[in-house]
């Protein structure tokens, strides 16, 4: 009977498919090119109706038992092979724990924020109250308000990043002195640290963006003593003992007395070296008496009541203690620089 030979033939080729499949993708092809809706087995039992009566039923009982046979096979086999598979897949995913594990770099703190919190402790601890300003300033509070004569050059848009008419970004932290004078009642001693803007010609002791700390003081009978015992005291805590400080006079708008403020080199101890260009002396920042006209526009009787008030620049304190030579290397992101700090 040549439908069983072939049936039986059928059924040797299905089980060495089955039986050697190497992978489950290629199990379920052989299963569904045999055993499926289309498949080679199902297409047999359409031969039914071509038979002789008589084999019929025959026919029809062995196609179900090929189809028993071929299903529990594959079954087994499916088996064998998810097993298998998933042990190369864990064998694939091991981990080797004692392999030495990755080292996790740990940032740091940046020098500038290092040197920015020691400011503030130390104005602090003199008990001054730290506030912030806006960095986006009206140009009232830059200059107008601090006694600024209408031709000033600082005003100048060369000089300046104006953002329209009304507002730039401010030059100089003491900008915020005529926010905060009217915020607090005397004796007031406030202080200030942030970044600033100016147009500069950028070189390495010049940025375009740096820091400085603002402090002021109000009070009865407040004198250039108390200003220079203020930033002796400030000069010694950040650069120690050996540290002095020298006023020499100074134009600010708002100030009168003004002063440049110097400390004596830190890196010759004053003798001269290149650091300070042979003077001994390293200019930090400008100081003086609050200008009286600032004063009556605060309502504060300059008859009865004085002033002091300081603005310092910030990048030059750790270029100092460092020999930092250039104070674009705050700012250029560069590891090898910034891991060394
Ligand atoms: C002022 O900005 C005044 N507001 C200081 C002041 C405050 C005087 C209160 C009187 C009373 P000056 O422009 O000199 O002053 O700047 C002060 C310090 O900021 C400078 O000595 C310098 O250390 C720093 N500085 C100024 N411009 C730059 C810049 N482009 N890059 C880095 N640091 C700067």
């Amino acid at each position: 009977m040549a439908e069983f030979a072939e049936l039986e033939l059928l059924l040797k080729e299905a089980t060495d498919r089955i039986k050697q499949a190497l992978h489950t993708e290629e199990l379920e092809a052989a299963i569904t090119g045999y055993l499926g809706r289309k498949g080679e087995l199902t297409g047999q039992l359409r031969k039914i109706a071509t038979l002789p009566k008589e084999q019929k039923k025959d026919f029809g009982q062995r196609v179900n038992q090929i189809k028993d046979t071929l299903t529990a096979l594959a079954e087994a086999r499916r088996e064998q092979l998810a097993e298998a598979e998933k042990a190369a897949r864990l064998q694939a995913e091991a981990v080797d724990v004692t392999l030495p594990g990755r080292l996790y770099r740990t940032g740091h703190t940046h020098i500038m924020f290092d040197t920015i919190f020691k400011v503030k402790e130390v104005f602090a601890g003199m008990g001054y109250e730290i506030v912030e300003g806006p960095e986006i300033e009206y140009y009232k509070y830059n200059f107008e308000v601090l006694n600024y004569p209408p031709e000033h050059p600082a005003m100048d848009e060369q000089m300046s990043f104006y953002i329209n008419d009304e507002r730039l970004l401010r030059t100089q932290t003491t900008a915020y002195q005529g926010r905060q004078i009217p915020l607090h009642t005397i004796p007031m001693k406030v202080c200030t640290v942030g970044k600033c803007y100016r147009r500069e010609n950028v070189d390495a002791t010049h940025g375009h963006t740096f820091h400085q700390v603002d402090c002021f003081c109000i009070d009865k009978g407040i004198s250039m003593a108390d200003l220079k015992g203020t930033l002796q005291e400030f000069a010694t805590q950040m650069f120690g003992q050996s540290v002095d400080v020298r006023f020499r006079p100074d134009f600010f708008p708002f100030v009168e007395p003004g002063a440049e403020i110097a400390i004596s080199c830190v890196l010759c101890g004053g003798k001269g070296c290149n650091v300070c260009k042979g003077s001994g002396w390293l200019e930090l920042g400008g100081a003086g008496m609050i200008h009286e006209n600032i004063l009556k526009s605060m309502d504060i009787d300059p008859n009865v009541y004085s002033g002091f008030a300081f603005g310092l620049g910030i990048e030059r304190t750790p270029m100092l203690q460092r020999g930092i030579k250039d104070l674009r290397l705050f700012t250029e992101n560069d590891l090898r620089f910034l891991r060394q700090l």
